[in-house]
């Protein structure tokens, strides 16, 4: 069976990443691994200034220079291109070779941590989905040694209240019946094993894996967020700015809800924990505070803009105007911006944050969605409910609430964090 050998081989290579690295640093938890103390931007930009900033093979070999070094040493070579020359650069080629070298190996420690880092996050963030969902699922297959009717209803049970929702439920379970029937399978074990393959299949078909953020090639990029009351518009925007700050980006944050009292301050607090500019104003049009926002985001040549808005859905058509107006605004700034528009939905809220994408799809252009808490709900499910019943790309999810805790969406790590224990 394609699908479900592959997931089961994600699964453990995902395993081995995590026990490696367990075992290198000797720990018990990834967690308790102390941050290595050079900064990966800075090795980063020390080789930046000694190679140049594409790096070929060439560059490896030390064949060519960067354009300052021979602009330097060209006076000097000028005439004399003798075998001597060619000698103490071999040399210094040499000593090129094992700082690169040991370079790269660092490189590769550092990337395999961080994958690990973000496989335990995921890990941990989904335990209450797993702990739920998918052990019911496994037991499911104890309990019941024929495929009947009896059966289904339960799993049905087990899915819509992993809040995969009831669409996309119905639609599963005839798939699956008619499985069952053509294959003959009676095996309520090796039905487990579809059910995984089928799950998935939804969520894979046509689509691609991971979706990234669109950032602008040149100038600012714009993420918009919007979304109801409470469901993590502001900390996601913190993360996200810690996350590109961490990267070497600047990073500004602008305060479109205006109304709520505090929500501006909250913004600007948030804007100096992580080391952010801000922007913002109480009290006026959100759209004069964008406009005014990215003046300054341009006159401070900024990366990356975040723009928190405030997301009262009592009155649609207000909200509409609202968000139409900051559109305006913001293309007016930045042609084809925002490059992104963020709906940011609560998983424990479950079917009601399907509600909301749908009606906010409705209001304005949505270009990905952001999944906060999944951390605090067994109803990890909603995931595939967002594929099959919005049909707008999960970009991140919020697994905590600490400020690395928000991770861009990975189905694979998605897929390991319910169904390690499970294969
Ligand atoms: N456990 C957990 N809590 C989260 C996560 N994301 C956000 N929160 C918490 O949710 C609460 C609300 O977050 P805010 O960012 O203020 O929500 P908001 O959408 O900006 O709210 P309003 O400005 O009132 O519309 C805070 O206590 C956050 O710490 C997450 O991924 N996991
Ligand atoms: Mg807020």
């Amino acid at each position: 069976m394609g699908l479900f050998d592959k997931l089961k081989s994600i699964i453990s290579r995902k395993k081995e990443v995590v026990e490696e690295v367990k075992d290198e640093y000797e720990v018990e938890n990834i967690e308790d691994i102390e941050e290595p103390i050079e900064d990966l931007n800075e090795i980063v930009s020390d080789n930046e200034s000694e190679e140049s900033e594409s790096v070929d093979q060439d560059d490896v070999e030390g064949e060519e220079e960067t354009e300052e070094d021979s602009s330097s040493k060209e006076d000097e070579v000028i005439e004399d291109v003798s075998d001597e020359e060619y000698t103490e650069d071999d040399i210094e080629d040499e000593e090129d070779d094992e700082e690169w070298a040991s370079f790269i190996k660092e490189q590769e420690q550092k990337k395999k941590l961080e994958e690990a880092k973000e496989i335990e996050k995921y890990d941990k963030g989904l335990e209450k989905t797993r702990k739920e969902f998918v052990s019911k699922l496994s037991l499911l297959g104890i309990k019941y040694t024929k495929v009947d009717d009896e059966y289904f209803d339960e799993l049905e049970e087990i899915l819509i209240n992993a809040d995969v929702g009831v669409n996309t439920v119905m639609k599963f379970i005839d798939k699956l019946r008619k499985r069952v029937k053509e294959e003959k399978i009676t095996d309520t074990k090796y039905l487990n094993e579809v059910i995984v393959d089928e799950l998935f299949i939804i969520y894979v078909e046509g689509e691609s894996l991971t979706d990234k953020i669109h950032m602008a090639e040149e100038g600012p990029t714009v993420l918009l967020f919007v979304g109801v009351n409470g469901v993590g518009k502001t900390t996601t925007i913190a993360k996200i700015a810690h996350k590109y700050i961490e990267e070497g980006k600047s990073v500004m944050m602008i305060a479109g809800d205006t109304f709520r009292a505090g929500a501006v301050d909250q913004l600007k607090e948030w804007a100096e924990r992580t080391g952010a500019s801000f922007y913002g104003k109480e009290n006026t049009d959100p759209a004069g505070v964008v406009y005014d926002g990215l003046l300054k985001a341009k006159e401070e040549n900024v990366d990356l803009v975040l723009i928190d808005t405030a997301g009262r859905l009592q009155n649609k058509v207000n909200l509409m105007k609202e968000l139409e107006k900051i559109n305006k605004v913001i293309e007016k700034h930045i042609p084809n911006a925002p490059h992104e528009t963020l709906l940011v939905i609560d998983a424990t809220t479950g079917q009601n944050g399907i509600s909301q994408a749908i009606s906010f799809k409705e209001i304005t252009n949505i270009t990905g969605i952001v999944l906060t808490k999944l951390d605090g709900t067994a109803k990890g499910g909603i995931v595939l409910a967002i594929k099959e019943e919005v049909n707008i790309p999960v970009k991140f999810i919020g697994l905590g609430e600490k400020m690395e805790d928000l991770k861009p969406f990975d189905i694979e790590n998605y897929i390991y964090g319910l169904f390690k224990d499970m294969m």
